[in-house]
Protein backbone atom coordinates (compact mmCIF):
# COMPACT_ATOMS: atom_id res chain seq x y z
CA UNK A 1 0.00 0.00 0.00
CA UNK A 2 1.55 3.26 -0.76
CA UNK A 3 1.46 6.04 2.09
CA UNK A 4 2.46 9.20 1.26
CA UNK A 5 0.64 12.50 2.16
CA UNK A 6 -1.01 13.51 -0.20
CA UNK A 7 -3.22 16.77 -1.06
CA UNK A 8 -6.38 16.19 -2.58
CA UNK A 9 -7.01 16.61 -5.81
CA UNK A 10 -10.40 18.70 -5.27
CA UNK A 11 -8.03 21.45 -4.33
CA UNK A 12 -6.20 21.15 -7.84
CA UNK A 13 -9.32 21.61 -9.70
CA UNK A 14 -10.15 24.56 -11.35
CA UNK A 15 -14.02 24.79 -11.45
CA UNK A 16 -15.73 27.15 -13.54
CA UNK A 17 -19.01 28.58 -12.57
CA UNK A 18 -21.87 27.87 -15.22
CA UNK A 19 -24.74 30.09 -14.82
CA UNK A 20 -27.24 27.99 -13.22
CA UNK A 21 -31.02 28.62 -12.75
CA UNK A 22 -33.67 26.70 -11.43
CA UNK A 23 -37.22 26.36 -12.63
CA UNK A 24 -37.91 23.27 -9.57
CA UNK A 25 -40.20 23.36 -7.16
CA UNK A 26 -38.88 24.26 -3.75
CA UNK A 27 -40.39 22.34 -0.98
CA UNK A 28 -39.84 22.60 2.62
CA UNK A 29 -37.67 19.54 3.26
CA UNK A 30 -34.20 19.93 4.07
CA UNK A 31 -31.75 18.40 0.87
CA UNK A 32 -28.30 18.48 1.72
CA UNK A 33 -26.11 15.08 3.09
CA UNK A 34 -24.15 17.71 5.11
CA UNK A 35 -27.38 18.33 7.73
CA UNK A 36 -26.35 14.68 8.76
CA UNK A 37 -24.02 13.52 11.56
CA UNK A 38 -20.46 12.96 10.25
CA UNK A 39 -21.56 14.47 7.23
CA UNK A 40 -20.57 18.05 7.48
CA UNK A 41 -18.95 19.56 5.11
CA UNK A 42 -18.38 23.41 5.29
CA UNK A 43 -21.67 23.74 3.32
CA UNK A 44 -23.55 22.67 6.52
CA UNK A 45 -24.89 26.55 6.67
CA UNK A 46 -26.41 25.42 3.62
CA UNK A 47 -29.52 23.76 3.60
CA UNK A 48 -31.47 23.22 0.58
CA UNK A 49 -35.34 22.97 0.40
CA UNK A 50 -36.38 21.28 -2.66
CA UNK A 51 -37.25 18.06 -4.44
CA UNK A 52 -38.80 16.96 -7.97
CA UNK A 53 -41.90 17.35 -9.22
CA UNK A 54 -42.39 13.81 -9.97
CA UNK A 55 -40.68 12.81 -6.43
CA UNK A 56 -43.75 15.24 -4.93
CA UNK A 57 -46.48 13.81 -7.25
CA UNK A 58 -45.55 10.45 -6.09
CA UNK A 59 -45.84 11.44 -2.70
CA UNK A 60 -48.60 12.92 -2.96
CA UNK A 61 -50.60 10.19 -4.86
CA UNK A 62 -49.32 7.70 -2.02
CA UNK A 63 -47.08 5.83 -4.33
CA UNK A 64 -44.05 6.84 -1.97
CA UNK A 65 -43.33 3.10 -0.81
CA UNK A 66 -44.84 1.06 -3.08
CA UNK A 67 -42.31 -1.11 -5.31
CA UNK A 68 -42.08 -0.07 -8.77
CA UNK A 69 -42.05 -3.26 -11.29
CA UNK A 70 -38.75 -2.68 -11.49
CA UNK A 71 -38.18 -3.03 -7.57
CA UNK A 72 -39.97 -6.58 -7.75
CA UNK A 73 -37.71 -7.62 -10.82
CA UNK A 74 -34.80 -6.92 -8.67
CA UNK A 75 -36.27 -8.58 -5.35
CA UNK A 76 -36.61 -11.81 -7.33
CA UNK A 77 -33.21 -11.33 -8.80
CA UNK A 78 -31.90 -10.59 -5.77
CA UNK A 79 -31.70 -13.72 -3.48
CA UNK A 80 -30.82 -15.77 -6.58
CA UNK A 81 -28.08 -13.20 -7.70
CA UNK A 82 -26.79 -13.39 -3.61
CA UNK A 83 -26.84 -17.39 -4.22
CA UNK A 84 -24.17 -17.15 -7.61
CA UNK A 85 -22.21 -14.39 -5.79
CA UNK A 86 -21.24 -16.14 -2.71
CA UNK A 87 -21.35 -14.12 -0.66
CA UNK A 88 -18.25 -12.82 1.11
CA UNK A 89 -16.52 -9.87 -1.26
CA UNK A 90 -13.68 -9.98 1.13
CA UNK A 91 -12.32 -13.55 -0.35
CA UNK A 92 -9.73 -13.51 -2.82
CA UNK A 93 -11.11 -14.21 -5.69
CA UNK A 94 -11.24 -15.96 -9.34
CA UNK A 95 -9.02 -13.71 -11.14
CA UNK A 96 -10.13 -14.57 -14.88
CA UNK A 97 -13.85 -14.87 -14.11
CA UNK A 98 -14.08 -10.95 -12.71
CA UNK A 99 -12.61 -9.61 -15.44
CA UNK A 100 -14.18 -11.62 -17.77
CA UNK A 101 -17.42 -10.99 -16.55
CA UNK A 102 -16.90 -7.10 -15.95
CA UNK A 103 -15.21 -6.51 -19.76
CA UNK A 104 -18.66 -8.59 -21.08
CA UNK A 105 -20.56 -6.19 -19.07
CA UNK A 106 -18.52 -3.27 -20.43
CA UNK A 107 -19.25 -4.90 -23.69
CA UNK A 108 -23.10 -5.19 -23.90
CA UNK A 109 -23.36 -1.30 -22.49
CA UNK A 110 -20.46 -0.10 -24.68
CA UNK A 111 -20.40 2.89 -26.24
CA UNK A 112 -22.56 4.53 -23.19
CA UNK A 113 -20.19 5.74 -20.18
CA UNK A 114 -17.16 5.50 -21.62
CA UNK A 115 -16.08 8.91 -23.20
CA UNK A 116 -16.40 12.71 -22.19
CA UNK A 117 -18.73 14.35 -24.83
CA UNK A 118 -17.58 17.82 -23.83
CA UNK A 119 -14.08 17.38 -23.93
CA UNK A 120 -14.06 15.32 -27.43
CA UNK A 121 -16.06 19.02 -28.57
CA UNK A 122 -13.34 19.99 -31.37
CA UNK A 123 -11.34 23.27 -30.75
CA UNK A 124 -12.36 23.57 -27.16
CA UNK A 125 -9.80 23.87 -25.27
CA UNK A 126 -9.66 21.06 -22.76
CA UNK A 127 -10.15 22.68 -19.36
CA UNK A 128 -12.21 21.13 -16.45
CA UNK A 129 -15.44 22.95 -16.23
CA UNK A 130 -18.69 21.63 -13.84
CA UNK A 131 -21.11 23.21 -10.83
CA UNK A 132 -19.24 24.73 -8.41
CA UNK A 133 -20.64 22.44 -5.86
CA UNK A 134 -20.54 18.69 -6.44
CA UNK A 135 -23.95 16.70 -7.13
CA UNK A 136 -24.58 14.39 -4.57
CA UNK A 137 -25.77 11.00 -5.72
CA UNK A 138 -27.50 8.16 -4.04
CA UNK A 139 -27.52 4.60 -6.02
CA UNK A 140 -26.05 1.68 -5.69
CA UNK A 141 -23.93 -0.46 -8.50
CA UNK A 142 -26.18 -3.32 -9.41
CA UNK A 143 -28.45 -0.89 -9.84
CA UNK A 144 -28.99 -0.49 -13.63
CA UNK A 145 -31.32 2.89 -13.30
CA UNK A 146 -28.43 4.02 -11.32
CA UNK A 147 -25.75 2.63 -14.13
CA UNK A 148 -27.55 5.42 -16.84
CA UNK A 149 -27.21 8.21 -14.45
CA UNK A 150 -23.59 7.24 -13.76
CA UNK A 151 -23.00 6.43 -17.62
CA UNK A 152 -24.38 10.15 -18.22
CA UNK A 153 -21.84 11.10 -15.57
CA UNK A 154 -18.86 10.29 -17.43
CA UNK A 155 -20.13 11.98 -20.49
CA UNK A 156 -20.72 14.61 -19.34
CA UNK A 157 -17.39 15.11 -17.43
CA UNK A 158 -19.00 15.37 -14.06
CA UNK A 159 -17.25 14.96 -10.46
CA UNK A 160 -20.20 13.95 -8.10
CA UNK A 161 -20.21 12.62 -4.56
CA UNK A 162 -21.38 8.97 -4.34
CA UNK A 163 -23.23 7.68 -1.34
CA UNK A 164 -23.91 3.90 -1.53
CA UNK A 165 -27.07 2.68 -1.05
CA UNK A 166 -26.63 -1.12 -1.02
CA UNK A 167 -29.78 -3.34 0.16
CA UNK A 168 -28.90 -3.88 3.89
CA UNK A 169 -27.33 0.04 4.00
CA UNK A 170 -26.80 0.88 7.65
CA UNK A 171 -26.93 5.03 6.65
CA UNK A 172 -27.42 6.21 3.24
CA UNK A 173 -30.76 5.21 3.01
CA UNK A 174 -31.94 6.54 5.90
CA UNK A 175 -30.58 9.60 4.68
CA UNK A 176 -32.81 9.47 1.33
CA UNK A 177 -35.69 8.33 3.01
CA UNK A 178 -35.38 11.52 5.56
CA UNK A 179 -33.95 14.08 2.20
CA UNK A 180 -36.30 12.21 -0.31
CA UNK A 181 -39.52 10.42 1.45
CA UNK A 182 -38.70 7.08 -0.32
CA UNK A 183 -36.28 4.52 -0.56
CA UNK A 184 -35.82 4.84 -4.39
CA UNK A 185 -32.82 4.63 -6.22
CA UNK A 186 -31.21 6.61 -8.32
CA UNK A 187 -31.78 9.55 -5.88
CA UNK A 188 -29.93 12.83 -6.86
CA UNK A 189 -29.46 16.16 -4.88
CA UNK A 190 -28.28 19.03 -6.63
CA UNK A 191 -26.66 21.78 -4.29
CA UNK A 192 -26.20 24.35 -6.55
CA UNK A 193 -29.73 24.89 -7.94
CA UNK A 194 -31.88 22.92 -4.97
CA UNK A 195 -33.16 20.38 -6.89
CA UNK A 196 -33.33 16.84 -5.80
CA UNK A 197 -35.01 13.85 -8.09
CA UNK A 198 -35.69 10.22 -8.38
CA UNK A 199 -36.41 8.70 -11.73
CA UNK A 200 -33.24 7.88 -13.76
CA UNK A 201 -34.88 9.13 -17.07
CA UNK A 202 -35.60 12.53 -15.65
CA UNK A 203 -32.23 13.02 -13.69
CA UNK A 204 -30.42 11.90 -16.96
CA UNK A 205 -32.22 15.02 -18.67
CA UNK A 206 -32.01 17.00 -16.01
CA UNK A 207 -27.82 16.62 -16.11
CA UNK A 208 -27.77 17.13 -19.75
CA UNK A 209 -30.17 20.41 -19.62
CA UNK A 210 -28.01 21.96 -16.74
CA UNK A 211 -24.51 20.68 -17.61
CA UNK A 212 -24.15 19.06 -21.00
CA UNK A 213 -23.71 22.66 -22.83
CA UNK A 214 -26.06 22.44 -25.46
CA UNK A 215 -26.35 18.10 -26.08
CA UNK A 216 -29.16 16.06 -25.54
CA UNK A 217 -28.48 12.48 -24.19
CA UNK A 218 -28.58 9.66 -26.42
CA UNK A 219 -31.34 7.81 -26.80
CA UNK A 220 -28.85 4.64 -24.83
CA UNK A 221 -29.44 6.27 -22.07
CA UNK A 222 -33.45 6.76 -21.99
CA UNK A 223 -34.28 3.30 -23.14
CA UNK A 224 -35.41 0.90 -21.27
CA UNK A 225 -33.26 -0.85 -18.83
CA UNK A 226 -35.12 -4.22 -20.31
CA UNK A 227 -32.94 -4.00 -23.42
CA UNK A 228 -29.30 -4.05 -21.92
CA UNK A 229 -29.32 -2.29 -18.28
CA UNK A 230 -29.92 -5.34 -16.76
CA UNK A 231 -27.20 -7.38 -18.17
CA UNK A 232 -24.24 -6.02 -16.19
CA UNK A 233 -26.11 -7.01 -13.04
CA UNK A 234 -26.65 -10.20 -14.10
CA UNK A 235 -23.31 -10.77 -15.41
CA UNK A 236 -21.46 -9.53 -12.32
CA UNK A 237 -23.89 -11.73 -10.01
CA UNK A 238 -25.13 -9.05 -7.91
CA UNK A 239 -21.67 -7.80 -6.94
CA UNK A 240 -22.38 -4.20 -5.54
CA UNK A 241 -25.69 -4.79 -4.57
CA UNK A 242 -25.18 -5.91 -0.87
CA UNK A 243 -23.76 -4.13 2.13
CA UNK A 244 -21.05 -6.07 3.26
CA UNK A 245 -21.98 -7.57 6.66
CA UNK A 246 -18.39 -6.68 8.25
CA UNK A 247 -18.51 -3.17 6.33
CA UNK A 248 -17.13 -0.54 9.38
CA UNK A 249 -20.08 1.06 10.83
CA UNK A 250 -18.88 4.90 10.90
CA UNK A 251 -17.83 5.78 7.19
CA UNK A 252 -13.97 7.48 7.22
CA UNK A 253 -13.92 11.32 8.09
CA UNK A 254 -12.61 12.18 4.64
CA UNK A 255 -14.06 10.79 1.62
CA UNK A 256 -12.12 8.88 -0.61
CA UNK A 257 -11.38 9.84 -4.37
CA UNK A 258 -11.62 7.87 -7.44
CA UNK A 259 -10.84 8.31 -10.54
CA UNK A 260 -13.32 6.25 -13.28
CA UNK A 261 -15.48 6.30 -15.92
CA UNK A 262 -18.63 3.98 -15.79
CA UNK A 263 -18.59 1.46 -18.48
CA UNK A 264 -14.38 0.70 -17.49
CA UNK A 265 -15.00 -3.05 -16.06
CA UNK A 266 -11.80 -2.75 -13.27
CA UNK A 267 -12.96 -0.01 -12.17
CA UNK A 268 -16.47 -1.38 -11.93
CA UNK A 269 -15.23 -3.77 -9.61
CA UNK A 270 -13.88 -1.37 -7.46
CA UNK A 271 -17.27 0.23 -7.31
CA UNK A 272 -18.66 -2.49 -6.52
CA UNK A 273 -16.44 -2.95 -3.06
CA UNK A 274 -16.92 0.46 -2.32
CA UNK A 275 -20.38 0.00 -2.68
CA UNK A 276 -20.13 -3.05 -0.69
CA UNK A 277 -18.68 -0.77 1.72
CA UNK A 278 -21.10 1.80 1.80
CA UNK A 279 -18.27 3.76 1.55
CA UNK A 280 -19.20 7.49 0.46
CA UNK A 281 -16.68 8.62 -2.17
CA UNK A 282 -15.91 11.79 -4.70
CA UNK A 283 -16.43 10.04 -8.54
CA UNK A 284 -13.96 11.73 -10.58
CA UNK A 285 -15.35 10.66 -14.31
CA UNK A 286 -12.11 10.37 -16.62
CA UNK A 287 -14.18 9.43 -19.63
CA UNK A 288 -11.64 8.84 -23.21
CA UNK A 289 -10.94 12.76 -23.85
CA UNK A 290 -12.07 13.99 -20.18
CA UNK A 291 -9.92 17.08 -19.51
CA UNK A 292 -9.49 15.31 -16.13
CA UNK A 293 -7.22 12.79 -17.54
CA UNK A 294 -4.55 15.84 -17.08
CA UNK A 295 -5.14 15.91 -13.14
CA UNK A 296 -5.03 12.15 -13.51
CA UNK A 297 -1.57 12.23 -15.50
CA UNK A 298 -0.19 14.53 -12.29
CA UNK A 299 -1.27 12.63 -9.52
CA UNK A 300 -0.93 9.04 -10.87
CA UNK A 301 1.58 9.75 -13.22
CA UNK A 302 -0.28 7.60 -15.87
CA UNK A 303 -4.08 8.05 -17.66
CA UNK A 304 -5.47 4.47 -16.12
CA UNK A 305 -8.42 4.02 -14.26
CA UNK A 306 -9.16 2.99 -11.60
CA UNK A 307 -7.03 5.39 -9.29
CA UNK A 308 -7.64 5.68 -5.96
CA UNK A 309 -6.70 8.40 -3.54
CA UNK A 310 -7.86 7.80 0.47
CA UNK A 311 -7.05 10.80 2.33
CA UNK A 312 -7.55 9.37 5.52
CA UNK A 313 -4.55 6.86 5.29
CA UNK A 314 -2.30 8.33 2.53
CA UNK A 315 -3.15 5.74 0.08
CA UNK A 316 -3.03 6.14 -3.16
CA UNK A 317 -3.25 3.09 -5.56
CA UNK A 318 -3.88 2.12 -9.11
CA UNK A 319 -4.41 -1.60 -9.82
CA UNK A 320 -7.65 -2.97 -9.39
CA UNK A 321 -6.84 -5.97 -6.89
CA UNK A 322 -4.86 -3.96 -4.62
CA UNK A 323 -7.65 -1.14 -4.05
CA UNK A 324 -9.88 -4.58 -3.82
CA UNK A 325 -7.20 -5.81 -1.20
CA UNK A 326 -6.94 -2.50 0.64
CA UNK A 327 -10.59 -1.37 0.79
CA UNK A 328 -11.33 -4.60 2.02
CA UNK A 329 -8.42 -4.61 4.36
CA UNK A 330 -9.03 -0.83 6.03
CA UNK A 331 -12.98 -0.65 5.97
CA UNK A 332 -13.99 -3.74 6.77
CA UNK A 333 -13.75 -6.30 9.92
CA UNK A 334 -11.81 -8.88 8.84
CA UNK A 335 -10.76 -9.61 5.61
CA UNK A 336 -8.69 -12.53 3.50
CA UNK A 337 -7.98 -10.89 -0.24
CA UNK A 338 -4.89 -10.78 -0.64
CA UNK A 339 -3.24 -7.91 -3.42
N1 LIG B 1 -38.35 4.28 -12.56
C1 LIG B 1 -37.28 4.34 -11.60
C2 LIG B 1 -37.00 2.92 -11.13
C3 LIG B 1 -35.99 2.93 -10.02
C4 LIG B 1 -35.94 1.59 -9.32
O1 LIG B 1 -36.83 0.75 -9.46
N2 LIG B 1 -34.89 1.42 -8.56
C5 LIG B 1 -34.77 0.23 -7.73
C6 LIG B 1 -33.34 -0.30 -7.76
S1 LIG B 1 -32.90 -0.98 -9.31
C7 LIG B 1 -35.07 0.61 -6.32
O2 LIG B 1 -35.01 1.75 -5.94
N3 LIG B 1 -35.39 -0.40 -5.51
C8 LIG B 1 -35.67 -0.18 -4.14
C9 LIG B 1 -34.61 -0.76 -3.29
O3 LIG B 1 -33.54 -1.11 -3.78
O4 LIG B 1 -34.85 -0.82 -2.09
C10 LIG B 1 -36.05 4.98 -12.25
O5 LIG B 1 -35.95 4.93 -13.50
O6 LIG B 1 -35.23 5.55 -11.54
Amino acid sequence: MASSTVTSSVSLLRLSHLPLESNCKISPRRSNVSTFPGYGTSRTARRLRAESAESERQLRSGNADGPSPSTSFLSVLCPLLRLFSGGDPSVDRNEILEVATSSLSTLVRFPWGSRSVLGMEKNQEATISGPPMRLQIFEFEACPFCRRVREAMTELDLSVEIYPCPKGSARHRAMVRELGGKEQFPFMIDPNTGVSMYESGDIVKYLFDKYGKGRTPSSGLLESTLVTGWMPTILRAGRGMTLWKKAKQDPPPEKLELFSYENNPYARIVREALCELELPYILQNVGEGSPRQRLLMDISGSKEVPFIVDLNTGARIGDYKKILSYLFQTYAAAASISP
